[in-house]
């Protein structure tokens, strides 16, 4: 029998390769054997486009890796029968991880003081400033799902008081605010969990920055569409908030250049599902499901 081609997009993910084994043959989108593959595996949050599945008249399954499907037209996959799944809750724990290491990097200088250990400054006596506790905080979380509840769970162990956005209330202890303004209002540190889409572009500008005032540091593990990132800049250069901490950024992977300069912001390459153990757990989730999909069984875990 022949094996189905799969392509990867944007490049071959080196833990789905040994999990493939013989039953697929995988190639990367700049191949030329692309109008036979019959499944797609986009990264979460690439652009899967309606012209991209037209170039692509044998594709039947979509398996995202990554949890967010927002670069997948869904509408355009669905006109074509085409099916889309993605890989949730296995980065739950990851990510959350991640936005809880960024509140206390941007917190307590954490990359500050590295740079300082190894530019020789600390040997030869340079000052180096205070940082902010960072338990005990006043915390906003948006987007309160899987990873939005994982990282309110992990701050309630560090003293924080946890208030959040979303679109409904939720049966869960904490305050709700119904705007992402109102909550950024009532904390000190906001953390954006926010999937993208049009429904999240630029949702952060200077009125959320403003609100969330000069202590206040604004942490992103979501999408970077969600934040204006020119009146994120604006306002840490003129210090109307703190600070910021970031792994993913409007135009992935350009960074704004201000950006780079500044001290108080911590930079990451989006990688808050990065670790061994979870992206093993996102390959062998998008291969069951294009097992499943080639064995005709259902899928494991369908988005539409
Ligand atoms: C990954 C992600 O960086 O899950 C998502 O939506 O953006 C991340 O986990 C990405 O999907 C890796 O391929």
């Amino acid at each position: 029998m022949t094996r189905p081609v799969v392509a990867i997009k944007p490049a071959l993910m080196p833990r789905i390769e040994p999990l493939a084994g013989s039953r697929y043959t995988l190639i990367s989108t700049d191949d030329s054997g692309m109008h036979s593959a019959r499944a797609l595996v986009p990264s979460g949050g690439s652009e899967v486009s309606a012209a991209l599945m037209d170039a692509m008249p044998a594709l039947e399954l979509i398996a995202v890796h990554g949890v967010g499907y927002d670069g997948v037209d869904l509408a355009a996959a669905a006109t074509r029968g085409i099916a889309v799944t993605n890989t949730p809750d296995v980065l739950t724990g990851d990510v959350a991880d991640l936005a809880i290491g960024l509140m206390i990097a941007a917190c307590r200088g954490i990359a500050t003081g590295d740079r300082l250990v190894r530019s020789g400054g600390w040997a030869t006596g340079a000052p180096f400033p205070l940082g902010h506790r960072a338990s005990g905080r006043r915390i906003g979380i948006a987007g309160f799902g899987r990873i939005g509840k994982a990282i309110a769970r992990r701050a309630e162990a560090m003293d924080c008081t946890i208030a959040y956005t979303g679109r409904h209330r939720q049966p869960v202890p904490h305050d709700y605010y119904p705007d992402l303004r109102s909550l950024a209002e009532a904390v000190e540190i906001l953390i954006l969990v926010l999937p993208g889409g049009a429904d999240t572009d630029g949702l952060v500008g200077a009125e959320v920055l403003d609100a969330l005032g000069p202590d206040g540091i604004l942490i992103n593990v979501g999408r970077g569409n969600a934040v204006n990132e020119a009146a994120l800049v604006e306002a840490l250069a003129s210090g109307r908030i703190a600070g910021a901490a970031l792994d993913v950024f409007a135009q992935e992977p350009h960074v704004p250049a201000a950006l780079l300069a500044m001290d108080n912001v911590v930079l990451q390459p989006h990688r808050g599902s990065a670790t061994i153990e979870t992206r093993t757990a996102m390959a062998q989730l998008v291969i069951d499901n294009l097992d499943a999909h080639f064995a005709g069984l259902p899928l494991v875990t369908p988005v539409t």
